[in-house]
């Protein structure tokens, strides 16, 4: 027996949808504003994932610039058919409607190059796919309903789609509104054919603690869909909030080599009171078949902490389940930016990072100098080693991070001898707060360790001169950071930063070396 720890993918990994291709699983999740966009996991055991590459990797491939933290790439889907594996998506600026929308990327390998993107005339969020037997294509997805009985009514809909022209082609049926009246975010639908009958899983309930997971079929693609009397088939909202695992919904299903069937979807882990700052999981539950429904979970009805595969060991293709303990070095796959490549801004150096400042800072939705991984641990410490000789205005250090509004910096920044002074301060809701500084009295560019460390809900600053005392400058409750607290779709990140604070800057910052040590 294989047993898999869930979540499958630890740390900010939303709106999971998966797809095999022979013996091998792919799966994809959101991304938002960061950069590269839409990781593609792949697994030979649905347990231990490897990240082989991402759908956005090119700033030609699609402009996100501008583009405020919870904005970007939402709940893509991913599909393999006829030796091509589709990516549909939306890029989303909630301030700006008229910019972004629903797109399609196609790869020939998942883990890239994609190529650009077709933009398709259809409003709306959370895109699919489905390629039924008879070789016709459908498009499906959610939006606001036209003429809606209750708040937050959606609707979700379906439409051909000529994959010669690329093109929506042909009448729009609308499908679903939700299981539920007056259920709110009918979204996340996903067709399948099982058995020469249509099916419809579809999320609802809005993704916080009300998520749930519904089903439907019918006999035609465009319906009518008539629901589970057993909806919503999967959620954990009876379950209360004081509870390990929360908000369970926006499923997608796989059937392995065996015959077995598996759905991955998102969930949160609160600790601390009702907060989750590792965001949405992506979680693995099995699913068998009953008179012709999916059982989600049989016999337990919930995410269970462990499950166990029927099907033996395939090799798996990486032991790190989660991302390696230690240096996390330039060319881990798990580093991140912000709305453009890092390129802009870093080289990669031995084991760390040349650093030049520009002058957005990490309160515009631009694309500051920032490298960052996910928080995908509830106790761990990030060390980051930096040698920064700045100059007056200037600023680098670590961050944790939200949001534009909302952020953790602890920082160097010279006084007028240009003498190192670390401050940290607290971002929140776009107001900050000085938590503490320390006149270092040593010249601005001598080695400095920033280290933040997060027991639980503390997030504790700490910083100190080459192999000096460790100095603390504040502890953050981290309860103020996750998305319960700011509002958001994300869950935390750590980084490194440097900002000229709106100058022009040459001068560029050493990070020997950034380490996230889980404990
Ligand atoms: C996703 C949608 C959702 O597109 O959150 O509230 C969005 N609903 O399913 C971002 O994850």
């Amino acid at each position: 027996m294989t047993r898999v720890d869930n979540p499958i993918l630890p740390g900010c990994h939303p709106d999971p949808s998966i797809c095999r291709v022979d013996g091998t699983y792919y799966l994809v999740t959101s991304t938002f504003e960061y950069f590269p966009g839409l990781p593609i996991f792949a697994s030979t055991d649905l347990a231990h994932w490897e990240l082989i590459g991402h759908v956005v990797t090119r700033p030609e491939q699609l402009d996100y610039a501008g583009i405020a933290s919870s904005g970007g790439l939402y709940a893509p889907t991913l599909r393999h058919h006829d030796g091509r594996y589709w990516v549909v998506c939306t890029l989303v600026d909630q301030q700006d409607a008229s910019r972004g929308g629903n797109f399609l990327m196609t790869a020939t390998n998942p883990a890239g190059p994609w190529s650009d993107p077709v933009w398709l005339d259809a409003a709306g969020i959370d895109p699919s796919v489905f390629f039924d037997d008879d070789g016709r294509v459908w498009l499906h997805g959610t939006r606001l309903a036209a003429e809606p009985e209750w708040h937050d009514q959606t609707e979700v809909w379906v439409r051909e789609f000529d994959p010669v022209t690329m093109a929506l082609v042909g009448p729009e049926t609308v499908i679903w509104t939700g299981a539920v009246r007056g259920a709110v975010w009918a979204e996340g639908p996903h067709l399948y054919r099982v058995d020469g009958t249509y099916y419809l899983l579809a999320a609802e309930g809005g993704t916080e603690f009300h998520h749930a997971v519904s089903v439907a079929r019918a006999d035609a693609v465009t319906g009518p869909f008539v629901g589970n009397p057993a909806n919503p088939v999967f959620t954990h909202r009876h379950l209360g909030r004081e509870v390990d695992v929360v908000g369970a919904g926006h499923a997608d299903l796989v059937q392995a080599p065996d015959g077995s069937w598996w759905a991955v979807l998102l969930a949160m882990r609160p600790y601390g009171g009702y907060h989750y700052n590792l965001g949405r999981e992506t979680f693995l539950v099995p699913v068998t078949w009953q008179d012709g429904w999916p059982v989600f979970a049989p016999g337990v009805g919930r995410i269970s902490a462990q499950v166990e595969l029927p099907t033996a060991a395939a090799v798996a293709l990486s032991p790190e389940q989660g991302g390696a303990s230690g240096v996390v070095l330039p060319d881990d796959p798990r580093w991140t930016s912000l709305r453009g490549p890092a390129s802009a801004f870093a080289e990669p150096d031995g084991d760390g990072w040349r650093l030049r400042l520009r002058p957005t800072t990490l309160a515009e939705p631009g694309t500051p100098a920032f490298l960052g991984v996910r928080q995908q641990h509830r106790n761990l410490n990030l060390r980051v080693t930096l040698h920064a000789p700045l100059s007056a205005g200037e600023e680098a250090g670590i961050v944790v991070r939200q949001s534009e509004l909302d952020h953790v910096r602890l920082f160097l920044r010279p006084d007028t001898d240009r003498h190192g002074i670390v401050q940290a301060v607290h971002r929140r809701g776009g107001v900050e707060t000085v938590l503490g500084e320390w006149a270092t009295a040593a010249p601005v560019g001598d080695r400095l360790v920033l280290t933040v460390e997060i027991r639980n809900q503390a997030y504790a600053l700490v910083a100190q001169l080459d192999a000096g005392p460790k100095t603390r400058l504040g502890v953050v409750d981290g309860s103020q950071l996750d998305s319960v607290a700011t509002g958001g779709f994300l869950g935390l990140w750590l980084g490194v930063y440097g900002t000229s604070n709106g100058a022009e800057s040459t001068t560029t910052v050493a990070v020997d070396s950034v380490e996230y040590l889980p404990d």
